[in-house]
């Protein structure tokens, strides 16, 4: 099968990691939509007019079996809007309120995503369904995609960076906060280092395994092949990446060659 794996930048590399383990027998494109990255800081009418057109164009050239948006500051606008326009199987990625809630013990979850999918109505309604018994934080990180590119270009970032983004998630008391989600895909990227500096250890809930079991599920109908798995793709729509860059990106590509575009 081919699948197509859509972010505004690289966070998507984190479920496309994911994704290829469970499926390492189809094909790969991942787009970026580095030109119109970070999507957190566009009105939402730029983004659903930006991203569904965007969409309808990779369909018509990659013809992919399923398309993944791995952005979430994207799927909790557009989802809609793509499923009524194209007939390709779409697999979003959303704030992960749910499993969060149901399994934190002092019931205080904080979300931590990009402030536009903090502000979402999508997000409101996840909680409202979902977060009953359960005190959620909302947190919009400003700068922590960008932080998260820096790091995977091999920029250091500085522990107080970081910190300044993630300590409002940190609720005191009793009880205290325990789970937070990770509510944009670029956080991922950055989470040896969060772990370190959090004020105390929290379960930090990483999408990206949900999604690739969703995945999975729906290309059963493609039996899996026997076959050295075939290169995957790259395209940006900003700058081509560096080689320093290349050459950080290879192990979310595995073994097979690395092609940009
Ligand atoms: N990786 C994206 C997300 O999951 O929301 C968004 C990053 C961004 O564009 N700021």
């Amino acid at each position: 099968p081919a699948i197509l794996v859509f972010d505004s930048g690289l966070g998507g590399l984190t479920v496309l990691r994911e994704i290829t383990t469970a499926r390492p027998d189809a094909a790969y494109t991942y787009v970026a939509d580095d030109a119109f990255f970070p999507y957190g800081r566009h009105e939402e009418s730029a983004i659903i007019t930006r991203v569904v057109p965007l969409i309808g164009d990779l369909i018509e050239h990659h013809t992919p079996d399923l398309v993944v948006i791995a952005c979430n500051t994207a799927s909790t606008l557009v989802m809609d809007h793509l499923r009524k326009a194209y007939s390709v199987p779409f697999v979003g990625t959303v704030p992960a309120i749910k499993p969060a809630c149901a399994s934190s013990k002092t019931k205080r979850v904080s979300v931590l995503g990009t402030r536009g999918t903090v502000k979402r109505e999508y997000t409101r309604k996840l909680i409202a369904d979902f977060a009953h018994d359960c005190e959620v934080t909302l947190v919009g990180a400003g700068n922590l995609a960008t932080l998260a590119e820096a790091a995977l270009r091999g920029e250091s970032v500085s522990d107080d960076a970081i910190l300044a983004e993630i300590s409002p998630c940190f609720i005191e008391g009793s009880p205290r906060t325990d789970t937070v989600v990770l509510a944009c895909t670029h956080y991922p990227l950055l989470l040896e280092q969060i772990r370190r500096i959090a004020p105390w250890p929290v379960d930090w809930i990483d999408p990206a395994p949900a999604i690739a079991r969703r995945v999975e599920s729906l290309l059963k109908k493609f039996e899996s092949e026997n076959i050295p798995a075939p290169a995957k793709f790259l395209f940006t729509s900003g700058k081509p990446p560096s080689s320093v860059l290349t050459k950080a990106l290879q192990p979310f590509f595995g073994a097979q060659a690395l092609d940009h575009a």
